[in-house]
């Protein structure tokens, strides 16, 4: 068929079944016309050469079996309050410098696939646990709203007041998830249903909770981060 695909993503099978997401859903302004040949074609479209490159490098890093889950180790840390969010209703926005903004449903995102991933999770506060976290890999969404090539930086918008940013590298790494099941269970609101960062590769106060925009950019903004705002290391990696 020709279709030009990295193979880090998604399959030509996954593509069609993402076709058939509700077109009002996935493309902000989008005409609605040819819905079917418009979406495709747009996901098959190479990735600009920088992010490629990146995707391509990076390593990820080892697991733990999930015989490891500390399963009452992981305490609830929230700045404030936790914000209930009914997931039939709730709307996940990728935009920025992007030539497809979108907005997901859950359903949109869990016809995704789903990563599964036991890490653990750090907080300076001095505790961590060891997690297993299910989710759909950040890149796969990245991919599909086509970032212009000077993206690199990822700011993260939360329900209860919360933001974040990241380097795109951190961002785009294989075991950075946004995720929707915690130990096997769907997420629960403490823990920040519906969707939430996840990664390896970053300390907590990174995996923000509640998400519910993703913005791609070119430069980072002096508000970097709820906790960085008042003297943690932004880049706060593991
Ligand atoms: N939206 C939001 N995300 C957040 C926080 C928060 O207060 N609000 N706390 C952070 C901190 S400091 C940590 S250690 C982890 C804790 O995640 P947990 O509550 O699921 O253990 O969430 C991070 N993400
Ligand atoms: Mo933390």
């Amino acid at each position: 068929m020709g279709l030009i695909l990295p193979k880090h993503f998604l399959s030509r099978r996954q593509l069609l079944q993402l076709s058939g997401f509700s077109g009002a859903n996935l493309f902000l302004g989008g005409c609605g016309s040819s819905l079917f040949s418009d979406t495709v074609g747009q996901l098959v479209e190479p990735l600009n050469q920088r992010i490629e490159e990146l995707l391509l490098t990076q390593k990820p890093v080892p697991e733990y079996p999930v015989s490891a889950i500390e399963p009452d180790k992981l305490l609830i840390n929230t700045f404030d309050f936790a914000p209930e969010i009914d997931p039939t209703t709730f709307r996940l926005t990728i935009d920025g410098e992007v030539s497809r903004p979108l907005q997901l449903s859950m359903t949109d995102i869990q016809k995704l696939p789903l990563t599964s991933m036991v890490i653990r999770h750090v907080c300076v506060e001095g505790w961590a646990a060891i997690v297993q976290w299910g989710g759909v890999r950040l890149r796969d969404l990245v991919a599909l709203v086509q970032p212009k090539s000077n993206v690199r930086y990822a700011y993260f918008k939360s329900a209860d007041g919360y933001y974040e940013s990241w380097d795109i590298a951190s961002a785009l790494h294989p075991q950075t998830l946004m995720a929707y099941k915690k130990n096997g269970q769907p997420l629960s609101v403490d823990y920040g249903a519906p969707l939430r960062l996840a990664s390896p590769v970053k300390l907590g106060y990174k995996q923000s909770k509640w998400v519910t925009q993703i913005k791609l950019v070119s430069t980072l903004l002096p508000a970097k981060g709820y906790w960085e705002d008042q003297g943690y290391e932004w880049f706060a990696g593991l």
